[in-house]
């Protein structure tokens, strides 16, 4: 018997499977592929927390108990790692962002081998390096080409004091996340991808990814966020009739508009207000407006503010005058821009009207009654037109799209369609990013880098002071020639948001080295899609909604053969400590390194895996990890103190007494174990069907066959496998073993092993026999005796008396001692 030494057994494993490369990925394509990847890590400096510790370990199990049934499987792992802390780092410390982020690669690596994961390293990838981001500018260029990269100015968050474009997410209350300057909106020429494009296509497609959590899938369809209505053109008699669009999903009140709202942001405000009383007055309150951001001017419960612009509008199928306001709640950038109000039929506008004292017309009536007078809430439901000329009496479903239809014959409007999705803005105004591929020149405009003169590599000569775009610094980068006259040109400064690259890093892995191309659309086609993709819940609409929207035009373009990347989805659940996150603001981190320092990573693991199901949150204990480790020192010293008995292994003899319950107790674990993990993803049940099988094992008498507990000892083994991969393969060899655990076919199962049987036994009360009992030939002590006192006979004999002990002989009887 030998004690467990974990880490000097881990290091071994890791060492020759390194060098054997049994992780590498199987060269015959005459087996089924499997594809399956975790979501790649950022490399913060910070290293490895418990939440990743817990994806990879997911993420293995599968890959390791798919090679073992056979499959051809893709498990391939890099870093995403471009971005914006490695350039704060270079402001702060005056480290370089490059060397800063390769070191903290190397060891973010250094602490993923330390788990011993099956990752294949030669399909490693790194998005910040030149080979990777080449093809990042690459499809760039053809996104580009095929008219879905473009550029327009747009409003952005501006820090005067930091010089540079901010996410909403930096703006803290207004203000610079980092210098606490006021931020201010700023019209900038910025690069965005046409995402729109694919609204439609984005949101079918959720309806074919049935191995999708509904969760995510309804988070994606919200921010697509696709509304069927109406447009409907007001005129302006001032501004000589000129037309204002308005979008409804309601153009069946359109009888009951009473005034128009146009954002503040509406180009044509300005000249609405040109010249009017109140003019000054209406700029300052657009100036407000203009600083609110999108969530502050739209929250149900925020204050809605508006003006008179004093202009009126004409109603196009009364030719009524109604005013036109201004307000808070309508926003530039969803729909037109401009709203027609209705407010005896929608809340917000019922308010509104109540604030400013404008009228409210009823044009819905109830199928069963009238209105109440006067209305104290709006009518937001369903019924019958009133009070809307020829519509009158129509059901007001009807109406949406009769309305529609007419309006659309006579030219004033008709049936529409709005996305809440707005076009990709990607571009960043910062160094440690992919730059964008493009060169602007006087004589030719904006003119793409020639795919062969790709990567655009980032420059080394730049200052970072924090107060600008440190790539606008470097002369050797901004001063170019024109690759279409020759002539001077100026490079374009902006780099790519990081999104980009990750929105392909799945598909580069299926050909990792190709130089000429991001990757050749036959491997792919052996690859895709990814079969199972693990993750968090935090990139539903953001990472895997642009991973999709990427998938769906390299299909358009021919490059890839399926338009969804991933077919299934599994989200895991967060690692808690103490009933909150573990996270570093709440100081209640356990550090892996310390965990597989102290009892290894395959007790880290099979802690992990053993403590929730996959998706559910998981509570770290002290106690579960100690648990786990006991359990593994068990399962080392019982094999290792069997050595002999594996070197002269008798076959096993399993056909009665209790050689024959383990032998069946064996079957129904490899078939409860290869259901758990293989179609369920219940590691945790997995798990304890493992160790229920081990403490049979522990029961298991001396003189009972040998041959059949050598067959159990080396089940538990090869089960435990994907779990804690070290173990298995040290004590895989001390069985005697010359090949890799990790090589083995997953051990079959034997139906007829799993038929129950039932035995039976003899009950006396007192040492007389009063009753027989018929019961399952597994079941166990506690089971049989209570089934024994249930008995009615019994029942009736021990009226009266106490029970005093009760005595089983396991499939032979039962004494019932009473007096
Ligand atoms: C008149 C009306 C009457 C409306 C009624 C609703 C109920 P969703 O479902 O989110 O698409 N709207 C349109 N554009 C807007 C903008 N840029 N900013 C703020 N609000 C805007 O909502 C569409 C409805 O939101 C539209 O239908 C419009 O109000 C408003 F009984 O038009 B409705
Ligand atoms: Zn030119």
């Amino acid at each position: 018997m030998r004690a467990y030494q974990a880490r000097e057994i881990e290091s071994k494993w890791q060492r020759v499977w390194d060098e054997t490369g049994v992780h590498r990925t199987d060269p015959d394509v005459g087996k089924t592929k499997f594809y399956t990847l975790e979501q790649f890590p950022y490399p913060s400096g910070e290293g490895m927390h418990m939440g990743h510790v817990r994806v990879y370990s997911i993420g293995d199990v599968i890959a390791r108990f798919k090679r073992m049934n056979g499959f051809r499987v893709l498990h391939p792992m890099g870093v995403d790692a471009f971005g914006l802390p490695a350039e704060n780092a270079a402001i702060k410390r005056g480290v370089n962002p490059r060397d800063w982020t390769l070191n903290n690669m190397k060891k973010f690596r250094e602490e993923q081998e330390r788990l011993g994961i099956s990752y294949d390293w030669d399909r490693y990838v790194a998005t910040c390096l030149p080979d990777y981001y080449r093809f990042t500018q690459w499809l760039f260029l053809l996104f580009y080409e095929r008219g879905l990269a473009y550029r327009k100015k747009a409003p952005v968050n501006w820090c005067p004091d930091c010089a540079t474009v901010l996410a909403n997410e930096q703006v803290e209350n207004g203000k610079c996340w980092r210098c606490d300057a006021e931020v201010t909106k700023k019209e900038l020429e910025q690069w965005f991808l046409k995402i729109t494009d694919y609204a439609d296509r984005l949101l079918e497609g959720l309806d074919r990814l049935p191995r999708w959590p509904e969760r995510v899938k309804t988070m994606q369809r919200n921010w697509i966020g696709r509304s069927e209505g109406a447009k409907v053109t007001f005129t302006l008699p001032e501004l000589d009739d000129e037309q204002v669009t308005v979008f409804t999903t309601r153009p069946d009140t359109l009888y009951g508009v009473t005034y128009l709202v146009l954002a503040p942001e509406h180009p044509l405000v300005d000249r609405l207000i040109a010249g009017k009383e109140k003019e000054g007055e209406i700029r300052a309150f657009i100036e407000r407006m203009r600083k609110e951001s999108e969530i502050q001017r739209t929250a149900a419960d925020a204050e809605k503010v508006g003006m008179d612009t004093g202009a009126v509008a004409r109603h196009p199928l009364t030719g009524e005058e109604v005013p036109v306001w201004i307000a808070n709640y309508v926003l530039m950038d969803y729909g037109t821009g401009a709203v027609m109000g209705v407010p005896a039929h929608d809340e917000r506008d019922f308010q509104f009207a109540k604030k400013y004292g404008l009228p409210i017309r009823r044009v819905i009536r109830p199928r069963d009654g009238e209105l109440e007078e006067p209305l104290a809430e709006a009518y937001t439901g369903e019924g019958v037109l009133a009070d809307s000329g020829p519509f009158d009496g129509m059901d007001n479903r009807e109406a949406i799209r009769a309305i529609s239809e007419h309006l659309a014959e006579k030219g004033l409007g008709g049936p529409a369609v709005t996305y809440r999705l707005r076009d990709w803005l990607i571009s960043r105004q910062r160094y440690w990013g992919c730059p964008i591929p493009v060169v602007y020149c006087d004589s030719c405009g904006t003119v793409p880098v020639p795919k062969e003169e790709l990567p655009v590599l980032l420059p080394e000569d730049v200052v970072f002071d924090g107060k600008r775009n440190p790539l606008t610094t470097s002369e050797s980068f901004v001063r170019t020639a024109c690759p279409s006259c020759g002539g001077p040109a100026r490079r374009e400064t902006d780099t790519m948001d990081t999104f980009i690259d990750s929105s392909w890093y799945f598909l580069r892995y299926a050909d990792p080295k190709n130089d000429r191309l991001p990757f050749d659309p036959e491997r792919i086609r052996e690859w895709l899609p990814v079969d199972e993709y693990i993750g968090g819940i935090e990139h539903a609409v953001l990472h895997l909604l642009y991973s999709r929207f990427f998938t769906k035009v390299l299909y358009d373009a021919g490059l890839v053969h399926v338009d969804e990347p991933f077919t299934s989805l599994l989200t895991q659940g967060m690692v808690l400590r103490d009933g909150a996150k573990m996270s570093k603001s709440k100081g209640n981190t356990v550090s892996p390194l310390d965990i597989i320092e102290r009892y290894g990573a395959d007790t880290a693991r099979l802690f992990i895996l053993f403590a929730a199901p996959p998706e559910r949150d998981l509570e770290w204990s002290d106690s579960g990890v100690e648990g786990c480790y006991r359990f593994l020192g068990r399962v080392f010293r019982s094999v290792t103190g069997h050595e002999e008995l594996f070197r002269n292994r008798p076959d096993a003899r399993p056909e009665k007494g209790p050689a024959r319950d383990l032998h069946r107790r064996i079957h129904r674990t490899i078939k409860k174990v290869t259901e758990d993990v293989g179609e369920r993803y219940h590691f945790n049940t997995a798990i304890s069907a493992i160790m229920e099988l081990f403490n049979a094992i522990s029961e298991y008498p001396e003189d009972a066959d040998r041959g059949t507990l050598a067959d159990a000892l080396e089940t538990v083994v090869i089960l435990l496998a994907p779990f804690a991969p070290h173990l298995s393969e040290e004590l895989w060899h001390v069985m005697g073993h010359e090949a890799s655990v990790h090589e083995q076919p997953w051990p079959a199962y034997d139906p007829e092993m799993l038929v129950e049987e039932e035995v039976e036994m003899a009950v006396q009360i007192n040492g007389r026999v009063r009753d027989k009992l018929v019961v399952p030939a597994e079941a166990d002590r506690e089971t049989v005796e209570q089934l024994a006192l249930n008995q009615e006979r019994i029942k009736n004999h021990l009226s009266g008396k106490t029970v005093r002990k009760v005595i089983v002989v396991p499939k032979k009887l039962i004494n019932i001692v009473a007096n």
